[in-house]
């Protein structure tokens, strides 16, 4: 297939890319860097060393082969976009570019507006320039678990629709599972969700949204084959995710830093399934008749137990601060993953090895983590 990724220099759209490269795709990334940059603004780093994009296709294009490469360009910007997909034409798009961490979307009114412009205005462009280019093109899109909220009000979450009976005709119907965002990132994403359903109800779009648990881990199977290909890892306030950030803090001596008192349960996944699961959606495309929407996740752990499990492998301190974020303190939490199941995912679970691997990295890389960046999140 002839597949194009958006946001594919970044955390998840690296090693995706190269996943889809060793599938055998031709494989075309659009990425305006703004990720880079935005370390360079916050201070902050990625843990691992990486390289510049040029470099990393050229490595890829020598150690996996195929057809891949990169265009430096501004999804907000529509004539380009729709320029590039009209010439390559592809098969499928994957949309990973947006900007997605929940403290930067909340820091001030410029990062909650950037968060708004970049986020909606990029994938209503996507949607745009599809039905303007070739209609048949699929679009996976990465969407996230943070638009159902998390708890068990109505239940288990199902994947994107929820059952319900309508009082004054008791009849049962599907709607669209009622947003409980947290965040302005979060709340981009349950409008992300509304563009899809009218663009699917209007021009019959095939779209699959993959509602995606938290990612850890850092490298894949194709990141690992050349340090190059060596994939990010955010460990400061603003980027860095929960398990990850445990990790690294535990592995270079630091506090492990659980926000209030650590009850808030959350649905995971391990970066090589990111890669693996948006394969299976790319092969396995749905119908035009409704969005498909299948929630990425392996398991849901406490935030606790992850710091707990850090603590008693690597001998770390749990240290209890202030949560800086307006969330429930504790919630249960039980997510359906049937649809990704029934395409054939064997979801990786949380074990000794893999988080030794991730902790193996982040010794290794010590000397660039910036104990100044550990604190960082904004309040709200
Ligand atoms: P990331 O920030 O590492 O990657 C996003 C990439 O998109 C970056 O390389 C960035 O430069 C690019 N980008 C952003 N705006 C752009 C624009 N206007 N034009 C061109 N490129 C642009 O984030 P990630 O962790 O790889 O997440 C990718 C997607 O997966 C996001 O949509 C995110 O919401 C979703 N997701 C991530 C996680 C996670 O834990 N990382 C969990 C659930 C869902
Ligand atoms: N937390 C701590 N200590 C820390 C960091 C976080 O206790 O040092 C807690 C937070 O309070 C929160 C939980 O850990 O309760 C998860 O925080 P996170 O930063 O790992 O995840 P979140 O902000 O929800 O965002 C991440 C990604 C986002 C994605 C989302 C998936 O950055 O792109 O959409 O995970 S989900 O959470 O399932 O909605």
């Amino acid at each position: 297939m002839r597949i194009i990724v958006l946001g594919g220099d970044g955390f998840c759209g690296w090693p995706t890319s190269l996943k889809l490269l060793d599938e055998g795709h031709d494989v075309l990334i659009i990425d305006n860097l703004v990720r880079r940059k935005i370390d360079k603004e916050l201070g902050s780093n990625s843990l691992t060393n990486i390289s510049d994009p040029d470099q990393r296709i050229k490595v890829a294009k020598a150690m996996i082969g195929g057809n891949i490469d990169i265009v430096n360009t501004d999804i907000n910007n529509y004539d380009e976009l729709l320029d590039i997909i009209s010439v390559f034409y592809p098969d499928t798009i994957i949309h990973f570019a947006e900007q997605r961490a929940a403290p930067y979307s909340m820091i001030n009114s410029t990062t909650r507006r950037y968060t708004v412009d970049n986020n909606i205005t990029n994938t209503h462009n996507i949607l745009s320039a599809i039905v303007e280019v070739n209609p048949d093109i699929h679009l996976v899109h990465l969407g996230t678990m943070g638009v159902y909220g998390y708890s068990k009000e109505f239940g288990d979450i199902p994947e994107g629709y929820l059952n319900v009976k309508i009082n004054s005709t008791e009849k049962d119907v599907d709607i669209l599972y009622p947003t409980n965002p947290g965040s302005v990132y979060h709340m981009t994403k349950s409008m992300d969700q509304l563009l899809f359903q009218f663009y699917n109800k209007n021009w019959g779009l095939k779209i699959t949204d993959l509602h995606q648990g938290i990612v850890w881990g850092t490298q894949t199977e194709q990141t690992r084959k050349h340090e190059t290909l060596t994939n990010r890892f955010d460990y400061d306030g603003i980027y860095g995710t929960v398990l990850n950030r445990f990790i690294s803090q535990a592995a270079t001596g630091n506090d492990i830093t659980v926000y209030g008192i650590g009850g808030q349960k959350r649905a995971f996944i391990h970066i090589e399934d990111t890669a693996r699961c948006v394969a299976l959606a790319v092969q396995n495309p749905p119908s035009k008749g409704k969005v498909r929407i299948f929630n990425q996740v392996s398991e849901v752990m406490s935030v606790k137990q992850l710091a707990e499990l850090c603590a008693e492998s690597y001998g770390g301190t749990i240290k209890y601060v202030d949560n800086p974020r307006k969330e429930l303190a504790e919630n249960d939490l039980s997510v359906s993953n049937e649809g990704l199941k029934s395409l054939g995912f064997k979801p990786i679970t949380l074990n000794k090895g893999l988080v030794d691997d991730v902790k193996f990295i982040a010794e290794k890389m010590k000397d660039n983590l910036n104990v100044n960046n550990i604190l960082t999140s904004p309040k709200w």
